[in-house]
């Protein structure tokens, strides 16, 4: 039977900011491995990824770092490519969105569905922020979920819960870009009507088959992949808009549609296709090789990503007419770090860049911890104490320590020389048989996507030399029964030859090192089991130390960084519900930013509610310049005879707005919590109304 071919693809990660371990531990490291795999089993096999460098995750973050959309995808293509390549990740090609070959690739695409009547165009009314001008979808719209009531859920989609939403639904929606209210506007778009897809992708999804023909094993598939796919779609697939009002974007390729682009989600998954494009030009391949005919397609994703590449892209693939289907999704779920949820804008990270110029050279002690806890099946965490105790009980003193006294007593004994086997025990079978078994084992879990325990059977491998050897006792033996000893120290030779092959996926640099130290190479999966890969006179090399250990002290270092960055952007500790409960620091602004704020203590003299307006409470205030009339918002969390007396703090020059006829002449400051409930901020001391705030 002829080997399976694959054309397995990354996620494609956001050029919006760099990468953290959360995004390595459940997409890159796991592809990188099965490839690593599939690749010593002589499949034909592509790598792809590359950046996705639209949406609005890249403009949103454009403007808050105050820079084109264009000079942040170039800033974060370079850093994240440059990370992806010192952390030894082999992709085929790292793309990129903005590249023309993509643009061409994904309007193509578009055109021939159109072409094909898979699009309905639909007129509707929609958001729009008139002081920007602009039509507010996805990010650029935000308010509460009409689900679970989180009051920061997106356009698109509420994180909270994870209901899928269309900017409508959105309870009180705001502007991310003005902040303000905005209004109904009629705009057309392309639509891609999913209802009439749902039979199929019952069947295709949970039975692998696709009219009536088996096209993948759905075994393998992960249960909440296909549980969550299910879900999706039990709730009915909705037409989904494909394109966008924005001006950054892939073109729609129509007369007529001057300011609209590709939806982001339309576009990225394309990309996938534009990378092979460019990987075959470059390689004097035919791209169609990979996305047609016999081949299986695999998407490493995120558990974020599941129904946009288990359910949507399938369609347009399909729609599309002669493209392969996934064959599979593996799709991980999150990482957490030290109890709570990375967080970019709190910088609660370990940036991968970071780590590869603090620790250079210790890639595969990375690689090998984040395996070690992958969030395959849920979602898991890393902490700094983990990753020591994983190197130092685990890489130094079972794999690093057998490897060490294997080659080192070969020095001490015969001079470096391979020794020859003698007589074998019942031992030496067993462990023989071992070195046979454990290969297939890895392969089994490999291609069952369960890459955590393969590595664990790889490491098993290291553990059975290290207790044979502990066992076998060689340096006592030496002095009484030195043939016996050129058998075991045979065996722990031929155990050090298997580990550099079926460490091979997992710790590249460290396999590279033990196939130096016994003088063997390959790159040939077929190898490993075999019993005879050192011969018999063969010369090893004198080893280096593989691993050194991790001192308490890294640990200190590394978690009190963590901690301080967290304290100087919040002064919060409990950093679990921070990800839910904050919003992301603003943009920064100018010390001459903040000096224009005019802001006071102040007396609240009288207060009385706002007819018709629950909400809102008269205030008159006393500032020490004048009294003033301030409308604010606080009536469902004060009556006003609980806030007749209390000190406030004022600002006093924001322009004076009507509020129900009433003129507010400034605005009362107060804290809010993640209850939504507010609190004045009392001075500390008796201060007199009028005192600066600076
Ligand atoms: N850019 C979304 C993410 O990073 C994303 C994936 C695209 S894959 C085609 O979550
Ligand atoms: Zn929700």
């Amino acid at each position: 039977m002829s080997k399976a071919k694959y054309t397995v693809t990354a996620a494609l990660p956001y050029a919006n900011g760099p990468l953290h371990l959360g995004h390595v531990a459940g997409v890159y490291l796991p592809a990188d491995i099965f490839v690593r795999f599939l690749r010593m089993n002589h499949h034909d096999v592509a790598f792809i990824c590359g950046s996705d460098e639209h949406g609005a995750a890249i403009t949103l973050r454009a403007k808050k770092e105050g820079i084109t959309p264009q000079e942040i995808v170039d800033k974060y293509n370079g850093i994240i490519g440059k990370a992806f390549q010192d952390f030894n990740i082999s992709f085929d090609i790292f793309h990129r969105t903005s590249a023309e070959i993509h643009h061409k690739t994904s309007q193509d695409f578009f055109l021939k569905l159109y072409e094909k009547g898979k699009f309905t165009e639909e007129t509707s009314e929609q958001y729009y922020d008139e002081e920007y001008q602009q039509f507010l979808a996805d990010r650029y719209i935000t308010g509460e979920c009409p689900k679970c009531h989180n009051p920061g859920a997106y356009g698109d989609q509420c994180e909270k819960c994870g209901s899928d939403l269309s900017p409508t639904e959105l309870i009180h929606p705001t502007s991310t870009l003005s902040g303000k209210t905005p209004v109904l506007k009629t705009t057309s778009h392309w639509y891609l009507p999913m209802a009439n897809h749902e039979e199929w992708l019952r069947e295709w999804i949970k039975e692998g088959k696709l009219d009536g023909v088996q096209q993948h094993d759905p075994k393998p598939w992960r249960n909440q992949v296909i549980g969550q796919c299910m879900s999706w779609i039990d709730g009915g697939l909705h037409s989904r808009a494909m394109t966008r009002d924005l001006d950054w974007g892939v073109k729609v390729p129509l007369p007529n549609a001057d300011g609209k682009v590709l939806y982001v989600w339309l576009d990225a998954p394309i990309g996938y296709i534009s990378a092979t494009k460019q990987w075959a030009l470059d390689n004097n391949k035919n791209w169609e090789d990979y996305w047609k005919g016999d081949r299986k397609l695999i998407h490493f994703i995120g558990k974020d990503n599941i129904v946009f590449h288990a359910v949507i892209f399938p369609i347009l693939l399909k729609d599309h007419g002669d493209l392969i289907l996934p064959d599979n999704v593996p799709a991980y779920e999150f990482l957490n770090l030290e109890g709570a949820k990375f967080s970019t804008s709190r910088n609660w990270a370990v940036w991968l860049h970071e780590y590869l110029e603090t620790y250079p050279g210790k890639e595969d002690e990375l690689k090998y911890v984040l395996t070690s806890i992958a969030p395959e099946t849920k979602d898991s965490e890393f902490t700094w104490k983990e990753y020591q105790t994983r190197i130092n009980s685990e890489l130094a003193d079972i794999l690093g320590n057998f490897v060490n006294r294997a080659l080192v007593l070969t020095q001490k004994y015969y001079e470096g020389k391979v020794p020859a086997r003698g007589e074998l025990t019942q031992e030496d079978l067993n462990v023989l048989g071992e070195i046979k078994a454990i290969p297939e084992r890895i392969s089994k879990l490999v291609y069952a996507y369960k890459l955590r325990d393969a590595q664990a059977e790889a490491m098993n491998l290291a553990r059975l030399g290290n207790k044979y050897l502990a066992d076998q006792e060689p340096w006592k033996l030496v002095k009484t029964d030195p043939l016996r000893v050129e058998t075991i120290m045979n065996i722990a030779l031929q155990i050090t030859a298997n580990l550099s092959v079926v460490l091979q996926p997992f710790l590249p640099t460290t396999a590279k090192k033990l196939s130096h130290f016994v003088n063997f190479t390959t790159t040939n999966w077929e190898d490993a089991g075999r019993e005879d890969l050192l011969q018999a006179g063969a010369m090893t090399n004198t080893p280096e130390i593989l691993f050194q250990k991790i001192e308490d002290t890294l640990v200190e270092h590394e978690v009190a960084k963590l901690k301080n960055t967290i304290q100087e952007n919040t002064p919060i500790q409990n950093s679990e519900a921070m990800e839910l409960i904050f919003e992301p620091q603003k943009p920064e602004i100018a010390f001459d930013d903040f000096t224009k704020m005019d802001i006071r203590l102040g007396k609240i003299l009288a207060a009385e509610k706002v007819e018709k307006a629950d909400k809102l409470l008269k205030l008159l205030v006393d500032t020490g310049l004048d009294k003033r009339t301030i409308v604010s918002g606080i009536a469902e969390h004060y009556l006003p005879e609980e806030v007749i007396g209390k000190t406030v703090q004022v600002l006093m020059n924001l322009a004076p707005r009507k509020i129900r006829g009433i003129e507010s002449q400034g605005m009362i400051l107060m804290a809010e919590n993640e209850k939504n409930e507010l609190s004045f901020l009392v001075p500390e001391k008796e201060f007199n109304g009028g005192c600066g705030i600076h």
